[in-house]
């Protein structure tokens, strides 16, 4: 028995889901993690990496202190001296050529700490680029921009009412695996099978037999980037057979009719030869969801990392609006998070794109950046307004977006580079200086994000379970003395400073006097929870380590609504215009083989294959290929291949399965932790290898920016 001496309960960081975690602590490490048996929303789930939780901290190489790279090696420096370095490298490139010769990258760990909550957006005002980056570009862009026009707002996502729905359709997404993305749903699988437990279904479209399809009513082979053709065969069914009814919403949407015209291209009979899903049963989806009491429409990360991502997410909302289930219970809804609060009317300045465009391949603005796909561009090609410094926060570029090779190439081509960062990995081996967070142990948590994407309206604030590390530095502290760098205020001024700043401006704007919490973000998230949909404080939120239950989500139309018209706008012109695109990619030649990426349970993108536990046992990272092709290809399970593409090429060992349908095969992203001054001991054990070294920085979403990282055209051969 191990002896448990105190019991912590803390938010999960790891994923979308919000696990609650009730943690054993002895001493100063983690004896024990279980999930919450009385959180108010996961009731008790967890999952293997919510399990190895407390590994993280232990993580011999976790970064303690600073490192500054001299004579190609990185050694521990004082924060001091790394925060001198920061100057000393930043200043004299943004005096000669201004902040827009500073890039910066944002990884996901930024959603989910509350420093990148917070700091980050300061941050980029204060370096004043408009070369800002983010893991965004390589997921969900596609969703905000398909938002941004329907419902005026980028940040205005309906998620599926799992809790009470009829009947799903899930397009590209495997929570089995994933435990679910924009759609916060601790335990999503048991949400899934309640559906079915309550006699409803659920359906999974997706070239793979995931985990999730093989627990569906019905699974949908779809090829490779052919979404948004079913969906229109879906939306020309519904117009053709009278099926369209918006219900309640019938007053708030306009574009009905225009929608129908542009559906008439799209008849089942023709999508079919190009998306492979029969005729016959795009009809039944349409009926199905037309008829069925409730139904939702549900597409993530195979719907978003496609050529045809912005129509594709733009779809599956249209035939949440056609059918009558957006914005009603057991269709989908727009969550509403405690530390935000309901508009008063409808209407807006709506959603715009294109406010200035990349330097080098003139691509379009978006929510406030620039494509990551054409990061590299920008670093290598000279000329005024180059890229000479770079900043990462919580980000992996160098194994998580597409034509890596490239990008890991002009990396070591710039003049500085500074990361906020715990790992000495495949991307902050390029910079002269790395700022390490505390681990997540040590910080407090609020998810900014994904509360506002759950799929019930609840609220939970954990504090840290452990002081930092003597010598650690708070992230929010980190951030903020970048920021008084970057702003020429200096490396010695103390962050104190800035974050009272951000606190009087906090309170000034909601109107309230003070502020309780221990720390600079807890001090803002109790602002902004006072001012608030539900009235709440940090204190209420510290006296709940559970979570408090704020119900079952509400309708919000038309209050949400951003759009100018104050309308749903069903068609707005940039999506119009791509339609015609997408009509005339209906006489393409079918591609050869395509390459698809996967998830597995035990990883998170690049980060956490230095946890033993989770990496041990048979490797992820192998070629599912389908019994057929590997014939033709003459080759067997267990064997390497030679993978090529326009990009790049790589060897993978190969795992003959019929999981992958025929003509296309599926590699995981985040590996390839073999390149030299990576410190993963664990990780370079099984290094695998990088996906990203065959996905084309060419080829993006037009409309979103979005990396297209499923279907890729690749040749294969007996390595
Ligand atoms: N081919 C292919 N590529 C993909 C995808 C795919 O499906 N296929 N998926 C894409 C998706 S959805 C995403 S989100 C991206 C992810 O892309 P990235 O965000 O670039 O990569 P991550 O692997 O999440 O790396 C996170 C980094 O944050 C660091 N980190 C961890 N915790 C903290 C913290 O608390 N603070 C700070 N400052 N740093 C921290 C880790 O050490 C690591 O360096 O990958 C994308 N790439
Ligand atoms: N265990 C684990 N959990 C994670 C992560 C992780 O790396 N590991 N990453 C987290 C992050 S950052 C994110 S964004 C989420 C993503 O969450 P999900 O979107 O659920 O992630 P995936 O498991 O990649 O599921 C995408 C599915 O799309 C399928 N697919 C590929 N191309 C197409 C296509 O053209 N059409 C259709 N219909 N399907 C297609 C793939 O076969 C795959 O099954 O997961 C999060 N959770
Ligand atoms: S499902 Fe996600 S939030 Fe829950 S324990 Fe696992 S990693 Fe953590
Ligand atoms: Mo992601």
């Amino acid at each position: 028995m191990v002896d448990v001496t105190r019991t912590a309960y803390r938010t999960c960081p790891l994923c979308e889901a919000a696990c609650g975690l009730e943690i054993g602590v002895t001493g100063d490490t983690v004896t024990t993690v279980r999930g919450d048996r009385d959180h108010v929303f996961s009731h008790g789930f967890i999952c293997p990496k919510g399990a190895t939780f407390g590994r993280l901290s232990d993580d011999p190489d976790r970064l303690r202190r600073p490192m500054v790279r001299r004579d190609g090696q990185h050694v521990e420096v004082s924060w001091d001296e790394a925060f001198a370095a920061v100057e000393a490298g930043l200043r004299p490139i943004i005096e000669a050529y201004g902040g827009q010769a500073v890039a910066a990258y944002l990884g996901n760990p930024n959603v989910h700490t509350m420093a990148g909550g917070l700091y980050v957006t300061p941050l980029l005002k204060a370096l004043g680029t408009r070369n800002v980056f983010s893991a965004s570009t390589v997921d969900q862009m596609p969703k905000h921009v398909s938002c941004g026009y329907l419902f005026g707002s980028p940040l205005a996502i309906p998620v599926p009412d799992l809790d009470r729905t009829d009947f799903l359709l899930m397009l590209g997404a495997n929570p089995w695996e994933s435990n679910g993305s924009l759609a916060t749903a601790a335990d999503f699988p048991g949400r899934l099978t309640a559906i079915q437990a309550r006699g409803g279904r659920f359906v999974v479209v997706d070239p793979r037999r995931t985990r999730t399809a093989e627990h569906a009513d019905e699974h949908l082979f779809i090829r490779p980037g052919t979404d948004a053709f079913l969906l229109f065969g879906i939306v020309h069914t519904l117009f053709a057979e009278g099926l369209v009814d918006l219900g309640r919403l019938t007053p708030y949407a306009q574009g009905v009719d225009d929608l129908q015209g542009l559906a008439a291209a799209f008849p089942p009979e023709v999508v079919t030869g190009v998306c492979d899903v029969p005729a016959e049963r795009i009809r039944g989806l349409a009926r199905e969801l037309a008829t069925a009491p409730t139904a939702a429409v549900y597409g993530r990360i195979g719907t978003c990392t496609v050529e045809f991502g912005t129509l594709t997410s733009w779809l599956v909302d249209v035939i949440n609006v056609l059918t009558g289930n957006l914005d009603r219970p057991g269709g989908v809804m727009f969550p509403l998070a405690a530390h935000l609060r309901p508009h008063r009317e409808p209407g807006g300045r709506g959603f715009v794109t294109g406010r200035w465009h990349s330097r080098v391949r003139g691509l379009p603005e978006v929510k406030g950046e620039l494509p990551v796909a054409t990061l590299a561009d920008e670093i290598e090609t000279p000329g005024e307004g180059q890229v000479r410094a770079f900043l990462t926060v919580a980000g992996n570029p160098v194994l998580s977006t597409p034509n890596s090779a490239r990008l890991d190439r002009a990396l070591a081509g710039l003049d500085f580079m500074v990361s906020v960062d715990p790992y000495l990995n495949e991307t902050t081996r390029h910079a002269d200086v790395i700022l390490p967070p505390p681990a997540a142990t040590q910080k407090g948590h609020y998810d900014f994000s994904f509360l506002a994407l759950a799929v019930r309206n609840f609220a939970s604030y954990s504090p840290p379970v452990f002081p930092a590390d003597s010598g650690g530095m708070d992230e929010c502290d980190i951030l903020a003395r970048l920021i008084l760098i970057v702003s020429g205020q200096g490396a010695g001024t103390d962050p104190a400073v800035l974050h009272s700043g951000m606190l009087a401006q906090a309170l000034r704007k909601a109107g309230l006097e003070t502020a309780s919490g221990d720390g600079p973000a807890e001090r803002l998230l109790d602002v902004a929870l006072r001012s608030g949909a539900y009235g709440l404080s940090l204190d209420d939120l510290v006296a709940a380590p559970h979570g408090v239950d704020l119900g079952p989500l509400q309708p919000r139309v038309p209050e949400v609504l951003r759009t100018p018209s104050g309308m749903i706008e069903l068609c707005a012109p940039p999506l119009v215009a791509e339609v015609e695109r997408l009509r005339a990619a209906l006489d393409r030649p079918r591609p050869g083989l395509v390459l698809i990426g996967r998830r597995h349970l035990r990883s998170n993108n690049s980060w956490m294959h230095n946890v033993p536990a989770l990496v041990k046992g048979r490797s992820q990272c192998t070629l599912q290929i389908h019994p057929a092709d590997a014939d033709r290809l003459t080759l067997a399970d267990g064997v390497p291949a030679a993978v090529s593409s326009r990009a790049g090429s790589l060897s993978a060992l190969v795992e003959v399965t019929d999981r992958v349908m025929p003509g296309v095969v599926s590699l995981p992203h985040g590996w390839g932790h073999d390149l030299p001054g990576v410190r993963l001991t664990v990780a370079a054990e099984n290094p695998g290898v990088n996906s990203n070294l065959l996905t084309d920085d060419l080829v993006i979403d037009p409309l979103s920016g979005n990396a297209v990282l499923n279907g890729i055209p690749v040749e294969i051969k007996p390595a």
